[in-house]
C-alpha cells in the first residue's frame, strides 16, 4: 500500500520535459505507429478520426513501448527498429489484403490466401498496388530519428531504467482503461468472435485487432495438438454404433431433381403465424407451405457463427464449434457436405451471395464446402445505391439478377444445386422503414363522436418499434421469395427443381419487445400489466421455445401424398439426411436423422440444451421442462433416467462434431479406410 502511495506521489512530482528527453525515440515510434495505423484505416476502411482506435492504438504502442526500459539504451534503436519492421509489414499485408478481399488478413488465412492468389493474376490484376508499401516510411522515420538525436545529444543513462517502464505501464493501462470504459457489449462479443474484421479494426485499431487474431487462430491449433486418439476412438465408436436410417415413403422421390436452397435471413416460425389488419406476415411462405412439405417445429441449432452455423449445419450434418467458429477457426478440415454428395452425381454446385465475398470468410468456407462457384458482391452483382436497404443490395434486386444467372447454370448444366442468401432481414431491420407499405398498426372500428357514422381508426401498435420493423422485413423478404419463385417459374426454371427454403436463426429480438406485441391494448395505447386479465406471460422459456425458424421443402405441383405439415421436433442437423433421402444421397458422417424414419428425435443445442417433442432441457440451469408446462406438466421425477439418458447421447454428438471440427478426422477416417482397402 506504502509503495503504491509512494508511487503515485512521485507521479506528482513528475518532470515531464526529462521524459520527454530521456524518451525522445520512444515517443517518436509511438506518434509515426499511430500515424500508420490511422493511415491504414484512412485507406481501408475510411475510418478517419474516430477516437476509440485511436486510444486503442496508443494503448497497445505505449505498452509495448513500455518494455524498451528494460533494454539497455544502447538496444533500444535496435527494439524500436525491429517493431517499426514489423508494424510496416502488417500494414502493408494488411493493405494488399484489404484491395483483394475487401477485408483484413488473419493469420488463420495468410498461408491458404497466399496460395488462392494465382501467380498469373498477380501480375495481371494489380495485386499489390503502390499505396499499400507507402507504410515503409515509419522505418525511414526511425533511422532518421535515431541518427539525429544521437548527432544532438549524449545521453548520459547508460542503465536500465525499472521506474521509467513501470511510469509508462501505469501510463499506457490508464489509456486502455479509459477506452475499455467507451465499448459496448456488441464491440466486446465481436473481438472474440474475430469473424467482422473490418468492424474490429474499425474499433480496436489495426494491432490489436492482429494481436487478437493471432491468439484467437493459434489456440485451436494448439488444441489439436492434444487429445488426438481420444478423440479419434469416440469418433469411430459414434459411427459403428450408429443405426441406418430406414427407406421410408419419401426415398428417391426428388432424384435427379435440381436444388434451389433458400438462406431465409432471420426468419422465425412465428411469423409465419401472425397477420396484421388480417393481412399475413408472410403470404408466399405461407402458400408454399401448404403446397409442399412444412416442418413447423424446427430449429437452427446455431452458435455465435450464426449465419455461418447454419449453413455449416445445414450442408454437412454436423454442430457447430463449442468454441470459436467452423467459418473461421475449422473452415479449412474436411467435411461430407451435400455439395460433394451431389458433385459424385455430376451435380453443377453454386452459392450466390450480395454482400461482401469475405464475410463470414465465405470465399474460402464456400469452397471448401464443394461449391463451385460462390457468385458475391460487386464481382457478380450490380449494387446501385438505389437497390440498397440495410447491410446492402436488397433480397428483390438480388433475386432478379440471381434468376439470370441460374438461367444460364441451367442451360449449361444438367442439374444444379445453389444456395441464394438473404440478406436484408438483418438486425437491426429499421433499413426497411420506406421500403414497404405493410402496417404493423391496429386499426379498429369506432363510431367517429362528430358525425356518428362508422369510420376505422388506427392504434399504433408495433409502429416504430424493433418488432414492428423485424415484422415489415420479414414481409419484404416473403414478397422477395414470392418474386422469385414467380420469375423462376416464368423462366422454366421450377419444372425439376425442388425448391428448400430456412430460417437460419432467430432474429434476437429483446423479450421486451415481445410483450408489446402481446399485450397491447389498441384502447389505451398501452401494453397490459402482468396482473390484469388477458395480459400473456413470455418467460424464458417460452422465448428459447419461440425461436423456430421455418423449413418449407417445395416443388411445383408436388404430389398431394406428399403434401404435409411435420410437426415433429427438428433441427438443422436433420436436413442432410432428411433431404438427402429424398436426392438419394447420405452422408456416413451425420449427426441428425431423417425426420421421416425417426421417432423421439432429438434436437441438441452446440451449448448441449435440447429439446424433444415434450421436454426441453436448458443446460445452463441444469432444468427440464414440459414442452406444453402451461397445460400439462410432467412429473419429472420419473423422468430423470431419461433426462440423464438424453444427456449422455448428447454430449457424445457435441463430442464427435467438435472432434471432427478440430482434429479434421473425417479426412484421417478417409486416408485410414483407403490404407485398409489396399
Ligand atoms: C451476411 C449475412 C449475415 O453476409 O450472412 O450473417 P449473420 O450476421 O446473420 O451471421
Ligand atoms: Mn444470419
Amino acid at each position: 500500500m506504502k509503495k503504491i502511495k509512494d508511487k503515485i506521489k512521485s507521479l506528482k512530482n513528475f518532470d515531464f520535459k526529462k521524459y520527454y528527453k530521456e524518451n525522445k525515440l520512444m515517443l517518436i515510434f509511438i506518434l509515426v505507429s499511430l500515424i500508420n495505423a490511422m493511415l491504414l484505416r484512412f485507406l481501408t476502411i475510411k475510418n478517419y478520426f474516430d477516437i476509440q482506435p485511436i486510444l486503442c492504438d496508443l494503448a497497445f504502442l505505449i505498452i509495448i513501448s513500455s518494455f524498451s526500459h528494460l533494454i539497455k539504451p544502447k538496444n533500444r534503436f535496435k527494439y524500436f527498429l525491429t517493431l517499426s519492421i514489423l508494424i510496416s509489414i502488417i500494414c502493408i499485408i494488411n493493405s494488399m489484403y484489404y484491395t483483394n478481399y475487401l477485408s483484413y488478413a488473419s493469420v488463420s488465412l495468410l498461408a491458404t490466401s497466399l496460395q488462392i492468389v494465382d501467380v498469373a493474376d498477380a501480375v495481371y490484376e494489380n495485386v499489390m498496388e503502390i499505396k499499400d508499401f507507402c507504410y515503409i516510411w515509419q522505418v525511414i522515420a526511425i533511422i532518421f530519428a535515431y541518427i539525429s538525436i544521437k548527432k544532438k545529444e549524449n545521453n548520459t543513462i547508460q542503465n536500465r531504467n525499472k521506474n521509467g517502464f513501470f511510469n509508462t505501464l501505469i501510463f499506457g493501462f490508464v489509456v486502455l482503461g479509459i477506452f475499455v470504459i467507451s465499448l459496448s457489449p456488441t464491440d466486446i462479443g465481436r473481438i472474440t468472435k474475430q469473424w467482422n474484421r473490418d468492424y474490429i479494426v474499425s474499433k480496436y485499431g489495426i494491432y490489436t485487432y492482429q494481436l487478437s487474431d493471432a491468439i484467437f487462430s493459434v489456440t485451436p491449433k494448439i488444441t489439436s495438438m492434444f487429445g488426438y486418439d481420444k478423440n479419434y476412438k469416440e469418433f469411430r465408436d459414434y459411427y459403428n454404433e450408429k443405426q441406418p436410417s430406414q427407406p421410408n415413403k419419401y426415398t428417391n422421390i426428388f432424384e435427379g431433381k435440381n436444388v434451389l436452397v433458400i438462406h431465409a435471413e432471420s426468419i422465425q416460425q412465428f411469423t409465419m403465424e401472425t397477420s396484421f389488419n388480417g393481412e399475413e406476415v408472410t403470404p408466399n411462405l405461407n402458400k408454399l407451405a401448404s403446397e409442399g412439405m412444412y416442418f413447423s417445429n424446427f430449429y437452427a441449432q446455431e452458435s455465435v457463427g450464426t449465419s455461418s452455423d447454419s449453413e455449416f449445419t445445414f450442408n454437412t450434418s454436423l454442430l457447430p464449434a463449442t468454441s470459436g467458429t467452423v467459418a473461421i477457426n475449422y473452415w479449412d478440415r474436411e467435411y461430407l457436405t451435400i455439395q460433394k454428395l451431389l458433385k459424385q452425381k455430376d451435380y453443377y454446385t453454386f452459392s450466390m451471395h450480395a454482400n461482401n465475398c469475405t464475410f463470414w470468410n465465405r470465399n474460402l468456407l464456400h469452397q471448401q464446402f464443394g461449391y463451385d462457384k460462390f457468385y458475391c458482391h460487386t464481382n457478380d452483382y450490380k449494387i446501385d445505391e438505389d437497390d440498397i436497404i440495410g447491410l446492402g443490395l436488397s433480397d428483390k434486386s438480388f433475386f432478379e439478377q440471381s434468376v439470370e444467372k441460374i438461367q444460364k447454370i441451367n442451360d449449361e448444366h444438367n442439374n444444379w444445386y445453389g444456395t441464394l442468401i438473404m440478406l436484408t432481414n438483418h438486425t437491426p431491420f429499421s433499413g426497411i422503414v420506406g421500403h414497404t407499405d405493410y402496417e404493423v398498426d391496429y386499426k379498429y372500428e369506432d363510431i367517429d363522436e362528430e358525425t356518428g357514422e362508422r369510420v376505422i381508426k388506427s392504434a399504433p401498435y408495433l409502429e416504430g418499434t424493433v418488432m414492428g420493423n423485424y415484422i415489415k422485413s420479414v414481409h419484404y423478404a416473403d414478397e422477395a421469395i414470392g418474386q422469385l419463385i414467380e420469375d423462376m417459374d416464368e423462366n422454366g426454371l421450377l419444372e425439376n427443381t425442388v425448391v428448400v427454403i430456412y430460417g437460419d436463426h432467430d432474429a434476437k429480438i429483446k423479450k421486451s419487445e415481445y410483450e408489446r406485441f402481446y399485450n397491447y391494448d389498441y384502447k389505451t395505447d398501452s401494453v397490459l400489466s402482468p396482473d390484469e386479465p388477458g395480459y400473456i406471460e413470455m418467460d424464458d422459456i417460452d422465448y428459447e421455445l419461440n425461436r423456430k425458424v421455418p423449413l418449407i421443402i417445395w416443388t411445383k405441383n408436388m404430389d398431394s401424398k406428399y403434401k404435409t405439415e411435420v410437426t415433429e421436433v427438428m433441427g438443422m442437423y436433420d436436413v442432410l439426411p432428411t433431404l438427402g433421402n429424398m436426392l438419394n444421397i447420405s452422408s456416413s458422417y451425420s449427426l441428425g436423422t431423417d425426420i421421416f424414419s425417426t421417432e423421439n428425435n432429438v434436437v441438441v443445442f452446440p451449448d448441449a440444451s435440447w429439446i424433444t417433442n415434450d421436454i426441453y432441457y436448458n443446460s445452463q440451469t441444469n432444468e427440464a421442462f414440459s414442452i406444453n408446462r402451461k397445460e400439462n406438466n410432467i412429473n419429472f421425477s420419473q423422468s430423470l433416467d431419461y433426462i440423464e439418458k438424453i444427456n449422455k447421447i448428447v454430449e457424445q454428438k457435441i463430442m464427435v462434431s467438435n472432434a471432427i471440427e478440430i482434429y479434421d478426422l473425417i479426412k484421417q477416417a478417409s486416408i485410414d479406410n483407403s490404407v485398409k482397402v489396399n
